[in-house]
């Protein structure tokens, strides 16, 4: 059924008996659009509740173009507010002479040599809190804190708890990316409040041993489970264009939904070429990949997982207007904010402000959630203790 793709599966909870099919046809898309407009809020559950298979995920990213961008902007707006876009701001709170060697990180101490990345250690708690006060003031609703680990050691956990709730006492909202996680450190952060954890697949699991060889497609996919049952939200995403082929594109898809609940949020970074990395410089030598690859993995995400965040992450200083305007088309509803990524530029603060004045989008506010514990001071003894609160 090539060109032909129905968006909503029949499903044994269809409660609506006058349901508008949302079958989008390359031949009269804007006829069905209109379709698809007037569908109604159950007929958008079932779409959140439907998985497609990977034959489905293959079909939509063969659609033309403007067909995906429309069906991806139309199940956008079923799900979230219409121009209204996340913003986070990213901090490498302990950069380079990471253990990893994985082929595209400026961070890799494999590749030290190479890319001549200065390695720093962990910065001062003052530091990040300065640095998330700054952040805050621009208008960012959510402060990531990145570190170069395989994964935190047991003397770096009070250090990152801290760094959660001081960060969460500022009122934003708390991601960390700090490698490998297991159960009992994802529980130390989901008390501290930690909103987000981030933890890439990257890319397939058959591509991923020709990316990274110090650890296993199956690591990162324990530390996922391992956040995801600590009650933290998870963001895991992806890097288009290092290499991989569409196949490996759709495979990563799959293994999204592959998961027993998606991602919340998705981060779909396209490749940052570091000169002295492996693939960096294969990609430098050899070509990048044409930037509607990475537009179409959008809107096929999107698609596919309704209800996440898509984010626009590493890649965007080097697109135009245009193209970041067409990722936003495609369903893209967040983005890094501020000069830096972690060790790279990031599209200008200035520019994204003009940017988002001429597409007409606004920022989200935060809405961090409330720690597990809280401090409760007793006012007859001045006694000060911890209560666990109900999630
Ligand atoms: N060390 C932690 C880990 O790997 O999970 C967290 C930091 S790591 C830098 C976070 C993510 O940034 C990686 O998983 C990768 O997806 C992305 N990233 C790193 N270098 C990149 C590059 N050159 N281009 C695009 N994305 C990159
Ligand atoms: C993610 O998926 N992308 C961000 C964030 N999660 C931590 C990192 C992008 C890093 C880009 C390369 C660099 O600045 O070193
Ligand atoms: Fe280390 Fe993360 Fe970079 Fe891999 S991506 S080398 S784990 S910092």
């Amino acid at each position: 059924m090539a060109g032909l793709l129905n968006i909503s599966e029949p499903n044994a909870n269809n409660h609506n008996h006058n349901h508008t099919d949302t079958t989008l046809n390359n031949k009269n898309a804007s006829h069905d659009f209109l379709a698809t407009l007037a569908t109604d809020a159950t007929n958008t559950k079932q779409q959140a509740a439907s998985k497609h298979s990977r034959e489905q995920i293959a079909q939509l990213f063969d659609l033309p173009l403007m067909d995906l961008l429309l069906q991806a902007q139309t199940i956008h707006r079923q799900h979230f507010t219409a121009n209204e876009v996340q913003i986070s701001t990213l901090l490498s709170i302990k950069t380079g002479n990471c253990p990893e060697d994985c082929g595209y990180c400026s961070q890799s101490g494999h590749h030290r040599d190479t890319t001549k990345l200065q390695a720093e250690k962990r910065i001062e708690v003052d530091k990040v809190i300065a640095a998330a006060k700054r952040a805050k003031a621009t208008g960012s609703s959510r402060f990531c804190m990145g570190a170069a680990w395989k994964h935190p050691s047991a003397k770096d956990m009070p250090y990152v708890v801290e760094l959660v709730k001081e960060v969460k006492a500022l009122g934003l909202e708390t991601c960390m990316t700090l490698g490998m996680l297991d159960t009992d450190q994802a529980a130390q952060l989901a008390d501290a409040g930690l909103d987000y954890y981030n933890h890439n697949l990257d890319t397939s699991r058959s591509y991923y041993e020709q990316v990274v060889s110090t650890r296993s497609y199956d690591e990162r996919l324990d530390t996922i489970a391992n956040v995801r049952n600590s009650g933290i939200n998870v963001c895991s995403g992806n890097i288009v264009g290092m290499g991989e082929s569409r196949d490996d594109r759709i495979d990563w898809v799959h293994e999204l939904l592959k998961m027993p609940k998606a991602p919340e949020s998705i981060p779909v970074n396209l490749l940052v070429p570091i000169q002295g990395t492996p693939i960096g410089d294969k990609v430098l030598a050899e070509g990048q990949l044409p930037v509607l690859e990475w537009i179409r993995t959008i809107a096929v995400t999107r698609i596919c997982c309704p209800s996440s965040y898509v984010r626009l992450s590493a890649g965007r200083e080097s697109l135009s207007d245009s193209e970041q305007a067409l990722a936003f088309m495609a369903g893209a509803n967040s983005f890094f904010y501020g000069d830096k990524l972690l060790t790279t530029g990031n599209a200008s603060q200035s520019g994204d402000d003009r940017l988002m004045r001429e597409l007409g989008l606004t920022k989200q506010f935060a809405a961090p959630r409330a720690p597990k514990q809280v401090p409760v001071l007793d006012a007859m003894s001045g006694h000060q203790s911890q209560v666990v609160l109900a999630e």
